[in-house]
């Protein structure tokens, strides 16, 4: 029997009595209007033909069906609608199964549920992670999910969005069967056959009875919003979930299909959607640098670690994780010694929360090693330098690996601040050389800077980004320059923070502020969390260059001055008793900044929320536009991933230059100009930011394939 498109990326075909219905929309047949209409086209085909006994819907490629097409969200809506397509295939008179492998999420999930028997290959990956982007399931999964596995199961998969295996599907009712091998065409088509060989009947999930313990149900759903009252700091969509998901408690299933739409599109229409999609596409998009797209990365099957400190030893871990050999090189014993407990104290704290068992522990050691003598790194693949931030201790390691690496070696350096191209001109091959700045805890934080000095060949760059995979790590191409993309940014809008502090604004109030924007923590809080010294250090290496006609807050030098660095010496600008983690406002600190006022002449006033928000977003902006504008990062979606994954700004914003979209550019640079009348030196509009508003044109307009 010949294949009959049903639209380009729909096909069937009869096989016996089951009229296979393929998917095929690569990458991950998302379910695009075309999709939509080959599946509709699907159920009538199979209607119309007698010869058909059931129907079977498998997707090609890697997966089932990857969801909704998230690119089409925003845009003008081509029917039949997803619900549409859904209440087809349940209402076909024929039984349909689906038959899963890879992932079947969102509306690829819906649809599935919408199928009358659903078996999944064992390594299928089943969920709603529609609240991920701001969205909630719209297509039924609020409605059918509940009365198939119940609220409370219905709710922590919609809620969490995560991915469920099939073997939990399985235990949760989600799918009927789970299938022996990998072929999901193969075992789907058996089970159809097995089907129509039992007559099993047509068997609506609109109809289930999951939801029929009544108190149960009004209790998950009543814990859940308690939970998620606590939880959801702001977000749109849960609360939403919850109400559409209690409305399959109360409502008839039209009714309550009727009511998921309407919460469906308010959420579309939240700005938190084109956030949280913005992230996505973000994340996804910085992958694709110059030297990925020009060069193969070079092997990459063991490392070495030089320094044993707080980052050498989070890097090492990092690699541990991801099952690489790692030498560690220290000066001496001692230090070796506390390089290598460093590592241990990671991985004693996770078999302290049982979240690992010894033996784990001592596999992972196992490929630990630790050495004085450079000698040790002649055959690793790479090396990441992580040793103290002076150039010249920099350029004596750098000498070291020269002399010792074997050629195609890759040497990195961990440098936060120091300029990468004269670290590698330093050294015989300074192709070999690249900046890889991790964010500490190295194995916790997700962001990787890959730093390209002048002289880099590009598969060393393209090795960089194969590593953040491996580290699973989210890698950000930046360029040579003080601080490269996130703390040159930070540098400046956390300066906005101290004009701020000194003209009248309490650094709890600012601190507030930020967190009610989104935050875990405002900029006073975690300067705490990093150790006041640290900038202290910066400040006082960047004396002699500074711009004596550049405004200068000392407030925070008053406190460094006394010791008070923060969490680590129980003050610094809130005070933490007893090493407690969050810390209390310190009426000291507001004496010292009274004085530092009256010192600098300054007459303090009062800043509103929204004033301090403006200031502190418009000095972010700004600079990340300089940065895009100079070359350092290559599009604006490269600064809002670096600082999603490594400050912390709330993903529901999309990033900095995501939300200065979203305010709209003439606003941020009108309030510049105005923030420019009292200092004109700090607030200088980017070129960038004023040619964009200028041509009327965005920031999302320099991220070409979004
Ligand atoms: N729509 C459009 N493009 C998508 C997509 C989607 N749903 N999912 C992935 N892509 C693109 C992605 O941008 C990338 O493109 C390529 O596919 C490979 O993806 C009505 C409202 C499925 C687990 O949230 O979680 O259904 O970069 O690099 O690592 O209720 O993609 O190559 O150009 O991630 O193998 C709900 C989102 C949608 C799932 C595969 N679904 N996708 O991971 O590949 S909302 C999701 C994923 C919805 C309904 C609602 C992952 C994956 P490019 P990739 P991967």
């Amino acid at each position: 029997m010949a294949f009959d498109a049903l639209s380009e990326v729909v096909k069937t075909e009869r096989q016996g009595g089951v009229l296979v219905v393929t998917i095929n929309n690569p990458p991950v047949n998302a379910l695009g209007v075309a999709v939509r209409r080959g599946l509709a086209a699907a159920m009538d085909v199979a209607e119309a033909d007698s010869a058909v006994a059931a129907v079977l819907i498998v997707g090609a490629g890697r997966n089932f069906i990857a969801g909704a097409d998230i690119r089409e969200f925003g845009k003008p809506p081509q029917p039949p609608s997803l619900p549409e397509v859904c209440s087809r295939i349940e209402n076909c008179a024929k039984p349909v199964v689906a038959a899963i492998h890879g992932a079947a999420l969102g509306g690829g999930l819906e649809v599935a549920l919408s199928a009358h028997y659903r078996l999944a290959v064992s390594s299928a990956k089943l969920g709603l992670p529609e609240v991920l982007l701001g969205l909630l399931p719209g297509s039924g999964g609020t409605q059918r999910g509940p009365r198939l596995i119940g609220a409370k199961a219905a709710l922590d998969l919609i809620l969490s969005g995560r991915h469920a295996s099939a073997k939990e599907a399985f235990a949760l009712g989600l799918i009927d069967r789970l299938g022996e091998g990998q072929d999901a065409l193969a075992e789907g088509l058996a089970y159809a056959q097995e089907l129509v060989a039992g007559q099993a009947p047509v068997r609506r999930t609109r109809d289930a009875a999951a939801l029929a313990d009544t108190e149960a149900s009004r209790a998950a759903v009543d814990a859940a919003r308690a939970d998620t009252a606590k939880k959801s700091r702001g977000l749109f969509s849960p609360m939403k979930i919850i109400e559409a998901v209690e409305a399959a408690l109360a409502l008839p299933f039209d009714e309550g299909m009727a009511l998921e739409r309407k919460l469906f599109l308010q959420c579309i229409d939240s700005p938190q959607r084109a956030g949280l999609i913005h992230a996505f596409f973000a994340e996804r998009e910085v992958l694709k640098a110059p030297e990925t797209k020009a060069a193969k990365p070079r092997q990459l099957d063991s490392a070495g670690i030089v320094g044993g400190g707080t980052m050498g030893a989070g890097i090492a871990v990092a690699m541990l994780d991801a099952g690489m050999p790692v030498t560690m090189i220290e000066r001496d014993e001692p230090s070796l010694a506390r390089g290598r407990a460093h590592v241990e104290k990671v991985y004693d704290g996770l078999i302290k929360k049982g979240r690992m068992t010894p033996e784990a522990k001592a596999a992972l050691m196992a490929r630990f090693s630790g050495a004085m003598s450079y000698d040790a790194l002649a055959q690793v693949d790479i090396v990441v330098e992580a040793v103290f931030e002076d150039l010249a201790v920099k350029k004596a390691v750098f000498a070291e690996l020269d002399r010792v690496c074997k050629p195609g070696a890759v040497l990195a350096t961990n440098t936060s601040y120091l300029d990468i191209d004269e670290i590698a001109a330093s050294t015989s091959r300074p192709g070999d050389v690249v900046g890889l700045h991790f964010f500490s805890p190295a194995n916790i934080m997700k962001l990787l800077e890959i730093v390209v000095p002048a002289k880099v060949s590009a598969d060393v760059v393209a090795t960089g980004f194969e590593l953040a995979k491996k580290l699973k790590k989210v890698p950000v191409r930046a360029g040579v320059c003080d601080g490269f993309i996130g703390n040159r940014i930070l540098a400046v809008y956390r300066q906005a923070a101290d004009h701020m502090m000194e003209d009248g604004a309490s650094p709890y109030d600012i601190d507030a502020a930020v967190r009610n924007f989104g935050y875990p923590m405002g900029p006073f809080q975690v300067s705490d969390l990093a150790g006041g010294d640290i900038g202290w250090a910066t400040r006082k290496r960047k004396a002699t260059t500074r711009d004596p006609k550049a405004r200068y807050v000392q407030i925070t030098d008053r406190l460094c001055e006394r010791g008070w660095f923060g969490q680590k010496t129980q003050r610094g600008y809130y005070l933490y008793p007893e090493g407690a983690r969050t810390g209390q406002p310190d009426p000291e600190v507001l004496a010292i900044i009274e004085t530092e006022r009256e010192r600098a002449g300054i007459k303090p006033r009062a800043f509103t929320e929204d004033e301090i928000m403006r200031r502190y977003m418009a000095a972010m902006v700004n600079e990340g536009a300089n940065v895009v504008h100079q070359g350092i990062a290559l599009r604006p979606l490269d600064v809002d991933v670096t600082f999603l994954y490594g400050y912390g700004f709330p993903r529901h914003r999309g990033g900095p230059m995501k939300y200065a979209d979203t305010v709209g550019l003439p606003q941020v640079l009108a309030d510049i100009r105005e923030f420019a009348k009292q200092d004109p030196l700090f607030w200088q509009p980017s070129p960038l930011l004023v040619a964009l508003v200028e041509r009327g044109a965005d920031f999302a307009s320099l991220n070409q394939s979004e």
